[in-house]
């Protein structure tokens, strides 16, 4: 796939959800505010109001996530209050705020960092709204703000695509790895489980550079080209956080007249159609699956929330893994 093609078809993307899915969250009317689930009497169930609070559209993976949540609210006949982060843990918590005066029946959240968001949700339980984390986990000194985390296991994620790249440097090289938003539970815990992993299992392998691609295209692919300016032949394989970081190295590796996927092996997570294509193509090397279509997932759990049942803390989707033995099978199977 040329620059261009990945580059345009990024930027139709992010035009395309800018139009439908960004704004504040909905300044209409709430819920009643009585409980969602039938009343006492086995009156007719109330239709639930759900406010999403959502990271941004910083990827294709993150756009995958939205539609799928947006998707599920239409078919379950739920009205979902969305807010676009933007990237901004502000407009995140100003969202939440909305959806606490709105009176909603139940609060999904996908928060942009980890650290921060302990006052708004102790607000959220004050309410008596529930509240369930989409995808990325928040550091919080009190468990019970949040009902639970319906996502995927981020270290394992990371400790998948060293075993993969460790095993096909045969032990020895240099590594470049580039991170994901710094501050986010998938920038920790993905770069937690790929160092220790190659620190464990192959210690003649270094990260000789390391930085922030904010999981975006263009900035992974500036971060490359830094990388490659700096260390030249030096770099054996690179390691992304994810999909779109993935795309734009293989970009700034093409233009620098080498082979992505053979002068430098690359591996990254997400699972998007746009990177399995990539390894079937042989210009990447391996897609570690990070589940996107949380929608059903999340409706199910906020649900549970709401009846006020007990529910684990983590409740963890199997990712699946694509490389030189299953791309070319699996990716017209993939759905984002
Ligand atoms: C993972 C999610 C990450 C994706 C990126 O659950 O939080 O954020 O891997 C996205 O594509 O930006």
């Amino acid at each position: 796939m040329t620059r261009s093609r990945i580059i345009a078809c990024g930027l139709v993307a992010v035009v395309a959800l800018s139009l439908v899915g960004c704004g504040s969250s909905d300044s209409g009317g709430g819920a009643t505010g009585r409980p969602a689930s039938a009343d006492s009497k086995g009156g007719a169930k109330k239709k639930l109001v759900i406010g999403f609070a959502q990271t941004g559209a910083e990827s294709g993976w993150r756009k995958a996530e939205t539609q799928s949540v947006k998707d599920e609210a239409e078919k379950r006949g739920i009205d979902l209050k969305f807010s676009d982060g933007q990237g901004k843990q502000e407009l995140q918590i100003q969202a939440i705020h909305s959806f606490i005066q709105q009176k909603v029946d139940g609060i999904i959240l996908a928060p942009v960092v980890v650290t921060g968001f302990e006052p708004v949700l102790k607000e959220a339980k004050e309410a008596g709204i529930p509240v369930v984390l989409s995808d990325r986990a928040v550091e919080v000194k009190d468990p019970s703000l949040y009902a639970t985390l319906v996502g995927s296991d981020f270290v394992d994620e990371g400790k998948r695509c060293a075993e993969y790249l460790g095993k096909k440097m045969n032990g020895k090289g240099n590594i470049a790895e580039i991170e994901g938003n710094s501050g986010s539970a998938p920038q920790i815990e993905r770069k937690k489980g790929f160092d220790e992993a190659l620190a464990k299992e192959f210690p003649n392998i270094k990260i000789i550079a390391d930085a922030d691609g904010k999981f975006e295209i263009a900035k992974g692919k500036e971060v490359m080209e830094a990388m490659l300016r700096a260390n030249g032949k030096n770099i054996n394989a690179v390691f992304c956080h994810n999909d779109d970081m993935g795309l734009g190295a293989i970009q700034a590796i093409q233009e620098a007249g080498m082979k992505p996927g053979k002068d430098i092996l690359i591996a990254t997570i997400d699972g998007e159609k746009l990177m399995v294509q990539q390894v079937a193509d042989g210009n990447s090397n391996c897609c570690v699956e990070c589940k996107a279509l949380l929608g059903s997932g999340l409706f199910d759990a906020i649900q549970q929330a709401i009846d006020k049942k007990i529910l684990p803390k983590k409740m963890i989707q199997k990712d699946d893994q694509f490389d030189e033995t299953n791309a070319k099978a699996m990716v017209e199977t993939r759905k984002y």
